[in-house]
């Protein structure tokens, strides 16, 4: 069991949260007039997720949204990042709005308010409507326009509570594990074909951006999952390599937003995105805040001549990995490192946000206290990275667990749990870990801290 560090790495004056997502915690998947999601179908696909479970009853957060509201308030976060699914707002994509989808939904905002935390939802946390998708889902340009008329109808619901919005979760795990490898919905095979979705998530968050904030006074952002790349041998082909994944995984996203252009595609042998007049100004327009995910590095070598991409990701050497196995290497430096890199790049870079960061580790199923160091220190190492980050300059404003929950691991299931708070699946009893309670006492010896700086001013 790894050793829980003692030296407070407390970064000044950052906001802190927790986050969720609604097909991970919620359950319920048949009730309220719901439509059916990729999700729906991707889970039946035999083999499709590794214990075969469905998301049917997860931690059962629909039903009992307070059970979660009371774990938010326990912990005195500043935001809690949780998301409405589309394919409840709208079953089949269009058309005209379930209102008992979003009662729901205003009801747990009002919920949060009442406790004194900010709701901080996100639009789409992958749950695109199984007719959108039918339709040509990201592959689509057509899809940008119904996700923005999704978006007015439900911040014409939220926002007069709501100030803070992330649009998408995560594009570059829509395009490389949803549409060109397959490991998540919609399960598509589409390799580099898969491209064109990183335009027209982008587009779409653009789009929802400019429609929030026509109807409502709103921060908006999305928030993208970001690696750091590592090349496995420090040779030419290793770092091409490299170079390669890190423009699929990072800067295909990043640079539109923050530069207004795409990186050289064609150099690649790549080929162009399908751009139309107007829509990179609309992109770059589009943050408030830039949203980072972040878990682990990923290190890539060259592969075969034979191989239909030319990088393979292999293990980080000579660091420890998470539930994961290999696929999850620790190495908090990575998030300092690509902080401090993405603010070279862009010194005019937005606030930013971690959207989601944390880490799965093998635990009992049935209800435990569970005393999970090797989580604080995971916690606590990449906090410390965000404080080193900020010491260099990097404007980093908050910071999020993810996850408050035990919750259903997309195509892993119930094998990996990520939770601040262990989850019973047979039961739905919800205990808190021995990381509840530190990040309790951080965001408390935070709060109180700042407060004393204050008194000295
Ligand atoms: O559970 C996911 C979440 O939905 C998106 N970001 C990564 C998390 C851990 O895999």
């Amino acid at each position: 069991m790894t050793a829980v560090p003692t030296r407070s790495p407390l970064p000044t004056g950052l906001r802190w949260s927790a986050a969720t997502s609604a097909f991970q915690i919620e359950g319920a998947r048949d009730v309220d007039g719901r439509g059916r999601s990729i999700w729906d179908e991707f889970l039946e696909a035999p083999g499709a997720i590794t214990d075969a479970s469905t998301a049917d009853l997860a931690c059962d957060s629909y039903r009992h949204p307070e059970a979660d509201v009371a774990l938010v308030a326990g912990l005195g976060l500043d935001r809690y990042r949780f998301s409405i699914p589309w394919a409840r707002v709208q079953p089949d994509g269009r058309g005209t709005a379930n209102t008992v989808a979003l009662d729901h939904y205003s009801r747990f905002v009002d919920r949060l308010l009442e406790v004194d935390v900010v709701p901080f939802p996100t639009l789409y946390h992958w749950e695109m409507p199984s007719a959108v998708e039918a339709d040509g889902g990201w592959l689509s340009r057509d899809t940008v326009e119904r996700f923005a008329d999704y978006a007015a109808i439900v911040v014409d619901s939220l926002g007069d509570r709501v100030a803070h919005w992330y649009t998408l979760n995560e594009p570059a795990m829509t395009t490389l594990q949803g549409y060109a490898v397959g490991a998540l919905a919609p399960g598509r095979q589409l390799l580099f074909d898969a491209l064109p979705t990183v335009h027209h998530q982008l587009l779409a968050h653009a789009r929802a951006a400019q429609v929030i904030r026509s109807r409502a006074s709103a921060q908006v952002g999305l928030v993208n999952n970001h690696t750091w790349v590592l090349p496995l041998n420090d040779t030419a082909e290793d770092r091409d390599a490299a170079a390669l994944y890190d423009l699929i995984h990072n800067r295909v996203f990043s640079e539109p937003l923050l530069a207004g252009e795409y990186p050289d595609l064609a150099a690649w042998g790549l080929p162009a995105m399908p751009v139309q007049d107007g829509d990179l100004d609309a992109i770059r327009a589009s943050i408030d805040f830039y949203g980072i995910n972040f878990y682990n590095p990923t290190t890539v070598t060259a592969a075969d001549a034979s191989s239909p991409i030319p990088f393979d990701i292999v293990p980080t050497p000579g660091v420890p990995v998470t539930g994961f196995g290999p696929e999850w290497p620790i190495m908090p430096v990575a998030l300092r490192d690509l902080l401090v890199d993405l603010h070279a790049r862009h010194p005019l870079l937005p606030p930013v946000i971690i959207g989601e960061n944390g880490a799965s580790f093998p635990e009992p199923d049935r209800a435990a206290r569970v005393e999970d160091a090797d989580r604080i220190a995971y916690l606590a190492g990449h906090i410390a990275a965000v404080g080193e980050a900020i010491a260099a300059g990097v404007p980093v404003e908050e910071y999020t667990v993810w996850s408050l929950l035990d919750n259903w691991e997309w195509a892993d299931g119930y094998t990996q749990r990520f939770g601040l708070v262990h989850v019973d699946f047979a039961t739905g009893e919800r205990t808190p870990k021995a990381s509840y309670d530190w990040y309790r006492d951080l965001i408390a010896g935070a709060r109180s801290a700042a407060a004393a700086r204050e008194e000295t001013r």
